[in-house]
């Protein structure tokens, strides 16, 4: 496969996507990344990210090389918060990259062709920006508090129904969901979703993931792309 024709099949990929799991570092404590990551892929996650903040990327390394492994047997996309070097060096699917990270087109300086990036966005404004300046997706949040990012001021729900009147690209809710509230993400037009501490901390990270999969829904060609 060549490049131009590999991000095709990872932006479809990314448009069939619901159900977005991170392996946050922090959130994960002393447990087995791998272990938790199986779980997750098993349970019918369609995105997987690895999140290290505070690590050096050197120090990663042999994880992301290992969580990529894990995402691709199980036909999951990988990508890496913040890095895209480390993104490249792992054949990821692409780079996560925050409001303060590199702009796009320093970033694909980096990647390799073909490879995705996602973008954080925090308001409708920003959203509207990733999306012109070529995220291939957007995240939106935090749409409740959350443990996860404690600085961070939440958007709320109705900034979901505004950013999918406005924007094509796929974009996931981020921040504060869990099974318990999904159901009011989904009634505000949120049809894909980012759990981090919700997954990680579920005593059961399979049957965890496969609940909110199947209440998100079968997979199949959302808007966007
Ligand atoms: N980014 P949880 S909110 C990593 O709004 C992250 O950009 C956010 O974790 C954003 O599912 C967030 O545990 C934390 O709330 C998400």
């Amino acid at each position: 496969m060549n490049p131009e024709e590999r991000r095709w099949l990872r932006k479809l990929r990314l448009r069939q996507a619901r159900l977005y799991g991170i392996i946050d570092l922090g959130v994960l404590g002393t447990r087995d990344p791998l272990a938790a990551a199986e779980k997750m892929v098993a349970g019918g996650i369609d995105i997987l990210q690895l999140r290290a903040k505070g690590c050096a990327p050197q120090s990663v390394e042999r994880l992301a090389v290992a969580l990529q492994g894990i995402a691709e047997a199980g036909g999951v996309l990988f990508f890496v918060n913040d890095w895209p070097q480390l993104a490249r060096r792992s054949n990821a699917d692409g780079v996560h990259l925050g409001q303060e990270d590199l702009r796009n087109e320093e970033a694909r300086r980096i990647l390799a062709e073909g490879q995705l990036i996602g973008r954080s966005t925090h308001s409708l404004e920003q959203a509207l920006t990733a999306e012109r300046d070529g995220a291939d997706y957007i995240a939106v949040g935090p749409i409740f508090p959350t443990p996860t990012k404690p600085e961070a001021r939440p958007v709320g729900l109705p900034l979901i129904r505004e950013v999918g009147r406005r924007i094509k690209k796929p974009f996931f809710c981020i921040g504060g969901i869990r099974k318990e509230n999904l159901r009011e993400v989904m009634d505000a037009g949120g049809d894909r979703v980012v759990m981090v501490s919700a997954i990680l901390q579920a005593p059961d990270i399979e049957g965890y993931c496969r609940e909110v999969a199947a209440m998100l829904g079968p997979k199949g060609l959302l808007a966007g792309g």
